[in-house]
């Protein structure tokens, strides 16, 4: 199996965070005690692995292959690899569950037959395998993989299932060949929230966690606490990955004199924006992604976050505020998530003015109008359905046909990121935001900077309301059920996810 830039990691910018993961990685993989066993015949990877997903013939999930005795994603000999594809590659590969319990591969933000999106209707059982065949038909850009059965998808992808999956196309090419290298001066970033206890963070969410979605107080990157991750000095392009299960973070990179420095915003969920978009902080909720562009020069640097905590509830757990819900308010912190070193010199890229055509989405056709509840029971409700198999939101939606404005409306007092499997949508206007998104808006529609690409999981936070533009047909024929789903994948687990019928 072919690796991308192996060399230059070991020897490279990315030689910091290395460091660290060798040690994590050969820890894992060597099967420590309590660590679980080592994949047989694959050697311990170092750093952040680069595979050619058309190369990738089996995608094993496995049990106590990371550091904590989390879980991981194994290929190649490698845990969690960065899987890259160009668009057009034809994709056959083999997924193999080793967990204790049913689990199946969703390919997040590309639009494939619904066969092999990852619809738990294919969840395997534990030691069972499920053939993945498709094709990339996605724009270049910066999608991930991770678990998707029902329910158990907020376990698997807490205790570490989860990788980045790069695509890319002629506009992404004129943009590395500007000076972008993978793995040197262009790293993708997951960042993750956990509960660690006596060395391990189990998932074991109490009533409330379900309700809020689960929040943890130690903050991993790719993996590793608090990870120093050595770039060079000059223009870095950081692919942001909000991997957590519940936890919202507007992120920056703050410099040697605590201050936020300029970056530009250059691709969202979909892929590369329209032009480059200068901000100082980037909001997303879990399952988004957000590329920018940085300048760095000699010295130390933190990748830092502003997030919302679920505060204590007012007169007790007990005690009910408005909608039934529990007395509850999300409490704002900052928090550093990594350290970034820069001790070496490097190249200063010149980001072109123009970054690519975003496909013009036609008129809309119809509209609908949806609100999120809770349903009792800690379970959540879209338009006020609650996940079973059998049902779909909506029937008869004509891929040739319809163009939909949706109306997502969040009376609740939590934030709720939503995702559509099988598509890319435009973000069209926001109303209502809270003090969350304040001062992010970038245009009289309320959009912020990450709302003007294609995205494929919107956060709607609370009271807001925000429109959205689905065009349902994706170039895919025949009957496809697709999901429309909270990402907070407590919701989701809970029944925040329902399933739409798509023809021609
Ligand atoms: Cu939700």
């Amino acid at each position: 199996m072919k690796r991308i830039g192996r060399r230059r990691l070991l020897i490279g910018a990315l030689a910091g965070t290395a460091a660290v993961l060798v040690g994590a990685a050969l820890t894992a993989l060597g099967g420590g005690p309590g660590m679980g066993a080592r994949p047989r015949g694959e050697a311990p990877s170092a750093g952040p692995t680069f595979l050619r997903l058309g190369e990738v013939g089996t995608l094993e999930a496995r049990e106590g292959v990371m550091p904590m005795g989390r879980w991981g994603y194994v290929a190649g000999g490698a845990v969690n690899p960065v899987l890259v594809a160009r668009r057009g590659d034809a994709v056959d590969l083999t997924f193999r569950n080793m967990l204790g319990a049913p689990s199946i591969v969703h390919w997040h933000g590309l639009e494939v037959d619904w066969r092999h999106d990852g619809h738990p209707s294919y969840q395997v059982a534990s030691g069972g395998t499920y053939r993945y065949s498709f094709t990339v038909r996605n724009r270049g850009g910066t999608y991930w993989y991770h678990p998707h059965p029902m329910p158990g998808t907020a376990e698997q992808a807490y205790m570490g299932l989860a990788g980045f999956l790069i695509v890319e196309d002629a506009d992404t090419d004129v943009l590395r060949d500007s000076g972008f290298e993978l793995g040197v001066n262009d790293v993708a970033l997951a960042i993750q929230d956990v509960r660690l206890s006596g060395g391990a963070a189990p998932y074991s969410p109490t009533m409330m966690d379900i309700m809020m979605g689960m929040h943890g107080w130690a903050f991993l990157v790719n993996g590793v606490q608090s990870p120093q991750i050595a770039l060079r000095a000059g223009t870095n392009r950081l692919r942001l990955l909000n991997a957590s299960n519940a936890r919202v973070y507007r992120a920056s990179v703050v410099g040697p004199d605590n201050r936020q420095l300029p970056m530009k915003l250059i691709a969202v969920d979909g892929g590369l924006l329209e032009r480059p978009i200068e901000v100082r902080e980037v909001l997303l909720g879990p399952g988004e992604r957000a590329e920018v562009v940085v300048e760095l020069g000699m010295g130390a640097y933190t990748l830092r976050a502003t997030t919302w905590d679920p505060a204590p509830p007012r007169g007790g757990p007990m005690g009910r505020g408005p909608m039934g819900m529990p007395h509850v308010a999300l409490t704002g912190r900052t928090v550093d998530l990594a350290t970034i070193v820069v001790g070496e010199r490097g190249e200063a890229v010149d980001v072109p003015a123009e970054l690519s055509a975003v496909p013009e989405t036609a008129p809309p056709s119809s509209g609908r109008r949806l609100s999120f509840f809770p349903a009792g029971h800690g379970r959540w409700s879209i338009g006020g359905m609650t996940w079973n198999y059998r049902d779909y939101l909506y029937r008869h939606m004509s891929a040739s046909r319809d163009v939909e404005v949706w109306t997502l409306h969040n009376p609740s007092p939590i934030p709720h990121p939503m995702h559509i499997h099988g598509y890319q949508f435009r973000v069209l206007r926001r109303v209502g935001t809270p003090e969350m998104g304040w001062g992010l808006a970038v245009d009289g529609a309320g959009r912020l900077a990450t709302d003007l690409g294609l995205k494929d999981t919107v956060l709607v936070m609370p009271g807001e309301t925000v429109e959205i533009l689905v065009d349902l047909d994706n170039g895919l024929r025949g009957q496809q059920v697709y999901l429309f789903h909270c990402h907070n994948l407590e919701h989701e687990d809970h029944g925040m996810m329902v399933n739409l019928y798509v023809e021609d």
